[in-house]
C-alpha cells in the first residue's frame, strides 16, 4: 500500500477531511485547533458541550457543539459513538457553524406586497403572516379541498410540516430526495431483493474485499462513514473498481477505472453478468438456495459478451472480464454499490435492478463485505388523533408510475399548472427546506407553475431563488437552534440521535415545529399539537424508548441491541426475501405481469449533436447542493465551480484554462452567468463537468451571487423512468461559448 493510497479521503478527527481539503482549508479549520489546544491545557472545561445532529446534508451525523461563556459556537465536532460518523464530521459538518453565522440569513417574516405598482415584501410580524397563511389554508380547503395545498419539502422541517399537512387533511406531499435522486434505487433493488437501500445504505463497506462504484463518487459525495470505511477498505486490501466517465477521487485511487461512455452502463452490467454465467463464475450454492429465474438470465444475457458492450461502453473486452474475475474472486465480500443520486438516463429502476442482480449473482446481500441487513428504532407516535383520509393526495395527480411510492416532485409542479383535469386542482404550495430552482429540473414548468399559484409560503433559512416567488417567507431558525425529531435511522445496529438547541434563535426566525403548530392551531388542529414545547415530545418518546431527555443530553447518542437477528446469512439458512417469490428475482413476473421487461435490456440514449457536450455534473466535497453556496465558512473553500473539458476539446475550440465561457443548451437555453474552464484529462471528449449547486442569482446570497453556472438551469430535458418516475437528468448538451451572451443585457 502506498502512502498516497493511504491517505485516500481520510475524514480527520477534527473533521478537517476530504481529498479536497486544500491549505485554506486547513486555515480554514485552524479555528478548531484553538479549542484543541485549549482541552490539552485543562481548560475546555469553561465550554458547554451540547448534543446535537447535522443537517447540513441528510447523513445526519451526531455531534456535540461547544459554546462559550458568551455563548457563542466555537466549534462542532462529531459524536464519538455515533454510527453516522465515528467521532468525524466532514468539512461541510464542521462549518454548519456558518449557517447559524451567516449574516445574508431570513430575518424575519415577510410579505408580498405592491408599493407604486412595483412588487416588493414587507416586514410583517409572526402573527400576521401566521394568520394569512391559516386563513388562506381555510380558503382553499372551503374552495376545493384541503388536499388542492401541497407541500414540497426536505429534511428534517419536512416532517414538522408534513405533519401539519395529514393534520389539515393533505396527503399531497413531495421531496426531492425521491423522484430527482434514489428513487429508482428503491424500485430496483425492491423487486430484485425485496428491500429498499434507504440511509445509510447497508454496504458493508469495511470488510468488503471489492468494491464497485458506478457513478457513485464517494470521496467527493461524502457521505460520512461510507468515506471512512472505503478509506479503512483500501487500507485492507480490498480492490477498487471504479466505472465513470470521469476520473473522479474514487477512480483516481482504484485499481481499475472503466471510462464508461456515458448512459450505456446497462451493457456493461450485462455483459458482467454474461461472464459471471458462462465462466460458471457466480455463487452457485447462494443462487441455488436464494435465486429466482437463473435459466432465464443466462438465455437473456446470453449474446451479452464483452465484445458486444465493448461496440457500447468502449470499455474493452478484456477488461470487463478481468473485473469480473475480480468481483467473482472476492465474492460474496463484493459489493456493486447502488449509488445514490440515480436519476440519470430514465432507465434507471432498470439499471438499478441490473446492480441489485449482480450483486444476487454474487450472492453479496447478506453476507459479510456486502450487504447486511439493517435495523432500526421506531419512534413511539406521541398520542394524536388519527389523520383524516385525504380524499386524493400525490398518487392521483399526474401521469401514474406503478412503483412510484412517495410523492413525484416534477409531477407535483406540473399539476399545479392549469390542465384539463378538474379533478384534483393545486392551489397553495408551502416549500420547506428546499429550494426547487436548483433541486428540480426545467425552470420553465417551475415558474409557470408558481405563477398559477393563488397563494404560496416557503420556510427557509435564507434567501434562496425559490423564497423570491413566495408571498409568504417564514424565517426557520437553523438547525444549531431548535429541537427537531429524534433521528433514527437504519444502521447495522440501531441508535438514535437528539438534536437540542445549542443557541438561541437569532433575529426572529422560529423553528419548524413552532412554525407547524402556530398553524395547526388557528386551523383548530389543536388535538394534533397538544404541546406546549416540541421538547415535551421528545422527552415523551424518549421516556417510552427507555431512556431520558437528562440521559440523552448527555450522551448524544444511544445505542440499542439488534432484534431482528444477526447482521448476515448463517451457512445454508433458509430465508425469504420479501419479494413476490421469495427470492432474488433475476426474473420479475411481476414486471412482465405489468408489461415491463422483466430483465433489463439495454437501449442507447440520445447523443450529443455535433458541437454540444453531455452535461455531466457532481458532488463538490465542500459543498451539499446549493444550500451551502453562500456559507461563509465553506465559500472560503470553494466559491465558484469551473468547467471540466476535455483537452482534446479545448484544442479544437481553442479554449485555454481559466478562460471565461457561457453554455447554451440544446433548447437554446443560455446560462445566466459565465464560469472559468479547466483543461484535464479527467473528463472524457464527448462530456463538459460541473460541481451542482453553483451559479446562485438571488443577490441577496452577497457570497454565492453569480458565481459560476447552476447545472439546473442547463437542464431542461428529462428523460422520465416509467416506472416510478424519476427524472433522468443527463441527457442534456451543452454547446460553450466564448462571447459573452448577455452583453448590453443587465442581469
Ligand atoms: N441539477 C441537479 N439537480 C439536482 C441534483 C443534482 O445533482 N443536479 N441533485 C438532486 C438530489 S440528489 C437531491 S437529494 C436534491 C436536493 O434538493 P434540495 O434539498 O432542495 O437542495 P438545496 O438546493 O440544498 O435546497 C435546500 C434548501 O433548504 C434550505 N435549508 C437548509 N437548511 C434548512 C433548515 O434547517 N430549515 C429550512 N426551512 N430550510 C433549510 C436551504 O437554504 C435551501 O434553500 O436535489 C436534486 N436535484
Ligand atoms: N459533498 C457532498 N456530498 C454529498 C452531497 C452533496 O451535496 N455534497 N449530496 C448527497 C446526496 S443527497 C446524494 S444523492 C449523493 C449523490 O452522490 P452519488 O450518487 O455518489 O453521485 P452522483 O452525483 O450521482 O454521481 C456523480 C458521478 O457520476 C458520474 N457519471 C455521470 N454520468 C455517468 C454515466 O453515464 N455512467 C457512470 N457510470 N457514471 C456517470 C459523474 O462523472 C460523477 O463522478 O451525494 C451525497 N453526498
Ligand atoms: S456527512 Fe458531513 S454534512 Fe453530512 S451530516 Fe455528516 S457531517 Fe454533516
Ligand atoms: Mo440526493
Amino acid at each position: 500500500m502506498t502512502t498516497s493510497r493511504r491517505k485516500f479521503i481520510k475524514i480527520s478527527a477534527l473533521g478537517l477531511g476530504g481529498v479536497a481539503a486544500s491549505t485554506s482549508a486547513l486555515n480554514m479549520f485552524g479555528a478548531n485547533t484553538y479549542l484543541d489546544d485549549l482541552v490539552k491545557q485543562n481548560v475546555a472545561t469553561k465550554f458547554k458541550r451540547t448534543a446535537t445532529y447535522c443537517e447540513v446534508c441528510f447523513w445526519k451525523c451526531a455531534a456535540w457543539a461547544y459554546t462559550n461563556e458568551e455563548g457563542e459556537i466555537i466549534k462542532l465536532k462529531g459524536n464519538e459513538i455515533d454510527p453516522h460518523c465515528n467521532g468525524r464530521l466532514c468539512p461541510r459538518g464542521t462549518g454548519g457553524v456558518g449557517m447559524y453565522n451567516d449574516g445574508d440569513r431570513l430575518k424575519t417574516p415577510l410579505i408580498r406586497t405592491t408599493i407604486n405598482g412595483e412588487q416588493t415584501y414587507r416586514e410583517a410580524s409572526w402573527d400576521e403572516a401566521l394568520d394569512l397563511i391559516a386563513s388562506k389554508m381555510k380558503d382553499v380547503k372551503s374552495k376545493y379541498g384541503a388536499e388542492s395545498f401541497a407541500l414540497l419539502k426536505h429534511g428534517s422541517p419536512g416532517s414538522h410540516l408534513e405533519h401539519l399537512f395529514k393534520s389539515y387533511g393533505s396527503d399531497t406531499i413531495a421531496e426531492p430526495a425521491y423522484a430527482q435522486c434514489r428513487g429508482p434505487r428503491e424500485t430496483g433493488f425492491g423487486l430484485t431483493v425485496g428491500s429498499w437501500i434507504g440511509s445509510p445504505e447497508p454496504t458493508d463497506i469495511r470488510d468488503t474485499k471489492c468494491l464497485v462504484l458506478i457513478g457513485s463518487h464517494i470521496g467527493e459525495n461524502m457521505h460520512n462513514t461510507q468515506v471512512q470505511e472505503m478509506s479503512d477498505a483500501i487500507d485492507n486490501g480490498a480492490t477498487i473498481i471504479t466505472v465513470d466517465p470521469r476520473l473522479s477521487t474514487a477512480a483516481s485511487k482504484s485499481e481499475h477505472w472503466l471510462a464508461i461512455k456515458p448512459s450505456t452502463d446497462i451493457a456493461l452490467l450485462l455483459a458482467w453478468m454474461h461472464v459471471l454465467i458462462y465462466e460458471n463464475l457466480y455463487n452457485k450454492e447462494y443462487v441455488d438456495k436464494y435465486g429466482y429465474g437463473l435459466k432465464e438470465l443466462k438465455e437473456h444475457v446470453k449474446d451479452f459478451t464483452p465484445e458486444w458492450a465493448y461496440g457500447i461502453t468502449t470499455i474493452k473486452p478484456e477488461e470487463i472480464r478481468k473485473t469480473a474475475r475480480i468481483m467473482a474472486a472476492a465474492a460474496p465480500s463484493t459489493i456493486i454499490h447502488p449509488g445514490r443520486h440515480v436519476v440519470w438516463y430514465g432507465d434507471d429502476s432498470q439499471r438499478e435492478r441490473a446492480i441489485a442482480m449482480l450483486n444476487g449473482l454474487l450472492g453479496s446481500w447478506g453476507n459479510r463485505g456486502g450487504f447486511y441487513f439493517k435495523e432500526k428504532i421506531k419512534i413511539p407516535k406521541y398520542p394524536q388523533p388519527a389523520y383524516p383520509t385525504p380524499k386524493w393526495g400525490w398518487e392521483e395527480i399526474g401521469e401514474k408510475y406503478p412503483y412510484a411510492e412517495m410523492g413525484i416532485t416534477s409531477e407535483l409542479i406540473k399539476a399545479t399548472i392549469p390542465n384539463e383535469n378538474t379533478e384534483h386542482p393545486i392551489k397553495g404550495w408551502i416549500v420547506a427546506g428546499t429550494n426547487l430552482i436548483n433541486t428540480v429540473p426545467d425552470r420553465e414548468m417551475i415558474l409557470k407553475a408558481m405563477d398559477a399559484l393563488e397563494f404560496f409560503v416557503v420556510i427557509d433559512t435564507m434567501p434562496m431563488e425559490i423564497t423570491g416567488y413566495a408571498d409568504v417567507v417564514l424565517p426557520e431558525c437553523t438547525y444549531l437552534e431548535r429541537y427537531d425529531g429524534i433521528r433514527s435511522a437504519t444502521n447495522r445496529e440501531p441508535s438514535i440521535a437528539l438534536r437540542q438547541p445549542v443557541a438561541k434563535p437569532k433575529y426572529k426566525s422560529k423553528p419548524a415545529w413552532w412554525i407547524s403548530k402556530q398553524i395547526g392551531e388557528r386551523l383548530g388542529l389543536h388535538d394534533y399539537f397538544d404541546y406546549n414545547d416540541f421538547e415535551d415530545v421528545i422527552k415523551w418518546q424518549l421516556n417510552k424508548l427507555g431512556t431520558s431527555l437528562d440521559e440523552m443530553k448527555k450522551i448524544g447518542v444511544k445505542k440499542f441491541e439488534r432484534k431482528s437477528g444477526p447482521l448476515f446469512l448463517e451457512k445454508g439458512q433458509d430465508y425469504e426475501f420479501a419479494t413476490n417469490s421469495g427470492k432474488i428475482e433475476f426474473y420479475s413476473d411481476e414486471l412482465a405481469s405489468k408489461g415491463f421487461d422483466p430483465m433489463p435490456i439495454y437501449t442507447p440514449h440520445p447523443e450529443p449533436p455535433q458541437g454540444y457536450y453531455r452535461l455531466n455534473y457532481g458532488r463538490s466535497p465542500m459543498h451539499t447542493f446549493s444550500r451551502t453556496i453562500n456559507n461563509p465558512n465553506l465559500s472560503a473553500l470553494k466559491d465558484t465551480n469551473k468547467l471540466w473539458i476535455n483537452p482534446k476539446v479545448a484544442r479544437i475550440l481553442d479554449l485555454r484554462n481559466e478562460q471565461v465561457v457561457w453554455l447554451e443548451n440544446q433548447d437554446g437555453i443560455i446560462s445566466t452567468f459565465s464560469i472559468k474552464v479547466r483543461v484535464t484529462e479527467r473528463i472524457r471528449w464527448d462530456s463538459v463537468y460541473l460541481y451542482h449547486g453553483f451559479g446562485h442569482n438571488d443577490k441577496k446570497l452577497t457570497r454565492a451571487f453569480g458565481k459560476g453556472i447552476s447545472d439546473t438551469e442547463m437542464i431542461s430535458k428529462v428523460h422520465i423512468d416509467p416506472l416510478m418516475g424519476g427524472t433522468g437528468l443527463r441527457g442534456n448538451f451543452v454547446k460553450i461559448l466564448t462571447e459573452d451572451p448577455h452583453k448590453n443585457i443587465e442581469i
